[in-house]
């Protein structure tokens, strides 16, 4: 065909048309004569798949080249969202696709729509991991980011009865069009097994790990290019294939079922995701997929590393290791594994080695989200880890001794074990001693980690310790999601601030243009229009493009407190049926966000929120003043619908406890003014835009934590604030489940008789008033014009690229290819 004889990038772009229908017949075996959309899509992609060949193959020459030191960004979470229009933009094709879909007979927005996006992260942590791939390519980085390629994403949730109910996310089933899958390119990973101790002839110790079964890891490859400029990153992520004794065993004893059940226990590692938040799973799959994705990357590394043919105290030279959260930090022994058992190295230079390759972000100060693995279970998954974990401890407390003689309390308290009735191998304890570098995401969180999570550990290593404030790709959140405000931005102020986000300040002096304002507020009604459609095709409600859109997206969490939204709402139904006639603003209460399945408190909120809506969109007394919708299964692809049509931003985490977000980055750099507490990075963003442009409310952490010292009584606020009295005593009397009214006394116990341990109710009537000043500032439009307008100009601290320049500077070391 017509392939052979010129490459794709050197074709002249109007050949795209013939590269889809060439792929509709060659790699998809359909007709080219009427392809349909969803065959289309598939083409296109690969079309585009062979341009991100080609220019990945040239940076990974570039990097070789320049032999450069790498960085290897692991995650065992990552979520890419829709590539399609991603890559389009990026690799500056989005109008010869248009053309090329035009004479095909079909829209990019429909052909964009036939994609599942490859959810194989849970929220904000995975999120982020794509972001930061996205700038990585953009600046030039030579970076890998190593994952999983889970077979099954995070859920899909569909709300039933008011319920979430979960359904597998089969999104393999659509066939691969991104990825190249190295079927030929495998790594062993070796679990389980006994360690036999033994000696040389040079009469050294040895270690050999005997017994165990492997596993074989392919690489599956996804493309990540960066923003017109010719580089290509790429993501790799391994899937579970059986290894080859499958067959033997076959032969061997005739016990063919047996056999085939071996493989699929073994493909079992990279089946699924697991979906909790925050809270992990001590399961044994669990940590047989952190090893899995943490062997076969070393093996990558090292067989990189091998052929430069340097000695191996070159290596921290070469090469950086980023833990994206403490999931991956089984690294570390492996890393000594292989420096101490294989390559014979003394254990001193080894750990010199490891502790000048690894460097740690930590995520969450939650108590129960921090990873700990029952010592039992990890002996028997990773017998010789677990011992070279001991031998780390034992130096580590060895020193620890040495330079707090006075303190005997200390060494319990930073052991990598945790002893008590049970062990547990304490994985934070091992990242941060095994890492030059433990950083937080926001200042606030860093302080958090520096004062009083990792107090103990910042003494023994304050030079360890820094902040990296999170930030957000500019291109997807921006430019991908909301073309027509990008454009509009780019009329006034060119395109450089799609690399160079800071550029978006020179938008400051149209803040106060009538015609600016009104040609922003007016961008800002069509993609409020776009929403109400897609709600009323979803959820059957009609909702008013005009009235104020008030959105809460994110995980379901306790601290993340769609509770204390909810209660506002209840408390605004009051109002109006108190008095119709109140003067309450419209407003369109827009929730989204999964529920860990197990998570009975989150998905009882979830309910909740539900049966509220039900009672409010149906209660004839109300009518447009107030609608409330749930929107299932938020996902990236539906952040991206979200983000454009949002006025009020929901960021009100208990304070202390949101480590940064970057949801509330997202929406205000679309305009949509936060309201907020004084959490994770919230408070940077009121910095940037200041205080007239941002509604902050509610418990400072410190005041939090004085709180909860003196002793927290939540019954004192219902006796106190009688309209908070009111809601609590609707809920729970029944007034949103009339069929059974106990059905969410539960809540209210929680906030009444539990403690309210995320103190929402301490924080209520701060919240009731800020969220009145919002309404106040909304029916000032011109006023809400400038807000949002100086949101989404005060932004560009918050992109990634810059997030990602600091990472390559302060930590990693490396420069742009
Ligand atoms: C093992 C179970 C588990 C899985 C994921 C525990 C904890 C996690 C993550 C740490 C949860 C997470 O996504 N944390 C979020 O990370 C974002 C990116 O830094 C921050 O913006 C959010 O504030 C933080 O909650």
């Amino acid at each position: 065909g017509m392939r052979e004889t010129a490459s794709p990038a050197t074709l002249p772009a109007d050949t795209l048309k013939a590269d889809i229908l060439w792929h509709v017949l060659y790699s998809l075996g359909r007709d080219n004569e009427r392809p349909d959309r969803q065959t289309v899509f598939r083409a296109l992609a690969l079309a585009l798949r062979d341009r991100l060949v080609e220019k990945w193959i040239a940076s990974q020459r570039a990097i070789y080249a320049k032999s450069s030191k790498r960085v290897y960004y692991l995650s065992l979470e990552f979520l890419p969202g829709p590539f399609l229009r991603q890559n389009l933009i990026a690799l500056g094709l989005e109008k010869e696709a248009r053309d090329a879909l035009t004479e095909l007979g079909f829209t990019l927005d429909d052909v964009a729509g036939e994609e599942w996006e490859p959810g194989l992260g849970n929220g904000g942590l995975g999120r982020l991991a794509s972001c930061y791939l996205d700038s990585m390519a953009a600046l030039r980085l030579p970076a890998y980011g190593y994952g999983i390629r889970y077979a099954f994403g995070i859920f899909h949730q569909l709300i039933r009865d008011g319920q979430q109910v979960e359904r597998a996310d089969n999104w393999l089933r659509g066939g691969q069009h991104w990825e190249f899958e190295r079927t030929h390119y495998m790594h062993p990973v070796r679990f389980y097994g006994s360690v036999r101790e033994w000696v040389d002839e040079q009469g050294r110790l040895r270690h050999t790990l005997e017994g165990g079964s492997t596993v074989m890891a392919m690489a599956c490859d996804m493309f990540i290019p960066g923003y017109r400029n010719d580089y290509v990153l790429n993501m790799r992520l391994w899937a579970a294939k059986s290894s080859r004794e499958f067959e033997f065993s076959f032969f061997n004893t005739g016990d063919y079922i047996g056999a085939v059940e071996k493989k699929i226990r073994d493909e079992n590692i990279s089946m699924v995701l697991y979906p909790n938040d925050e809270a992990p799973e001590g399961k044994e799959l669990r940590l047989k997929q952190q090893f899995f994705l943490v062997s076969a990357t070393m093996q990558d590394i090292v067989r990189r590393f091998r052929k430069k043919g340097v000695a191996w105290d070159q290596f921290p030279r070469k090469n950086v290791i980023h833990l994206n959260e403490t999931h991956p930090a089984v690294a570390i022994p492996e890393l000594m594994r292989l420096l101490v058992d294989e390559e014979l190295l003394p254990w001193e230079e080894a750990w010199y080695i490891c502790v000048r390759t690894f460097a740690y972000t930590n995520h969450t100060v939650l108590p129960e989200a921090l990873e700990v693995w029952p010592e039992e279970l990890f002996r028997k998954v990773l017998p010789r880890h677990l011992q070279i974990i001991y031998e780390i401890n034992r130096r580590f407390l060895h020193d620890v001794r040495r330079q707090f003689p006075h303190d005997p309390g200390l060494l319990a308290r930073v052991s990598l074990i945790h002893e008590g009735e049970q062990r547990f191998v304490r994985m934070s304890h091992l990242a941060i001693v095994g890492s030059f570098s433990v950083n937080g995401v926001s200042a606030h969180h860093s302080n958090i980690i520096k004062e009083s999570i990792f107090n103990e550990f910042y003494k023994i290593f304050p030079e360890r310790f820094n902040n990296k404030t999170n930030g957000i790709t500019p291109r997807r959140w921006l430019r991908q999601c909301n073309p027509t405000l990008a454009w509009l931005i780019t009329e006034h102020i060119g395109t450089e601030w799609l690399t160079d986000l800071e550029q978006l300040k020179k938008l400051e002096p149209y803040a106060e243009s009538a015609g600016f304002q009104k040609a922003w507020m007016e961008v800002r009604l069509r993609n409020k229009q776009k929403l109400a459609e897609y709600i009323h095709a979803k959820n059957g409600i009609t909702i008013l493009p005009e009235s104020l859109y008030d959105v809460h997206v994110k995980r379901f969490h306790e601290y993340k407190r769609q509770l204390l939204n909810i209660l506002h709402v209840i408390t605004l139904y009051n109002r109006i049926r108190r008095d119709p006639d109140a003067g309450i603003v419209p407003r369109t209460f827009i929730f989204g966000g999964k529920a860990a399945p197990g998570y009975y408190m989150a998905k009882h909120i979830i309910q909740l929120i539900n049966a509220v809506g039900y009672t409010i969109n149906t209660d004839p007394r109300v009518g447009d003043m107030l609608k409330v919708v749930f929107l299932q299964n938020y996902c990236v692809t539906l952040a991206e619908r979200i983000m454009p049509a949002t006025d009020l931003s929901e960021q009100i985490s208990t304070a202390g406890m949101e480590a940064s977000g970057t949801g509330n980055m997202k929406f205000a750099l679309n305009g949509a003014i936060t309201i907020g507490t004084h959490d994770g990075a919230n408070i940077e963003m009121l910095e940037h835009v200041g205080d007239e442009n941002l509604f902050l409310f509610g418990l400072l952490s410190h005041e939090v934590e004085d709180l909860r010292r003196q002793g927290y009584n939540p019954r004192t606020f219902y006796e106190t604030d009688s309209e908070l009295r009111e809601v609590l005593d609707m809920i729970s009397g029944g007034y949103f489940s009339p069929g059974d009214p106990h059905m969410f006394r539960d809540i209210v116990e929680s906030l009444l008789n539990h403690g309210d341990r995320y103190m929402v109710l301490a924080d209520f009537r701060s919240y009731a008033y800020r969220q009145q000043d919002a309404a106040r500032a909304y029916l000032d439009q011109p006023g809400w014009a400038r807000r949002s307008m100086l949101n989404t100009a005060r932004m560009g601290f918050f992109s990634s690229d810059r997030s990602m320049g600091e990472y390559a500077r302060d930590i990693w070391g490396v420069e742009g290819v």
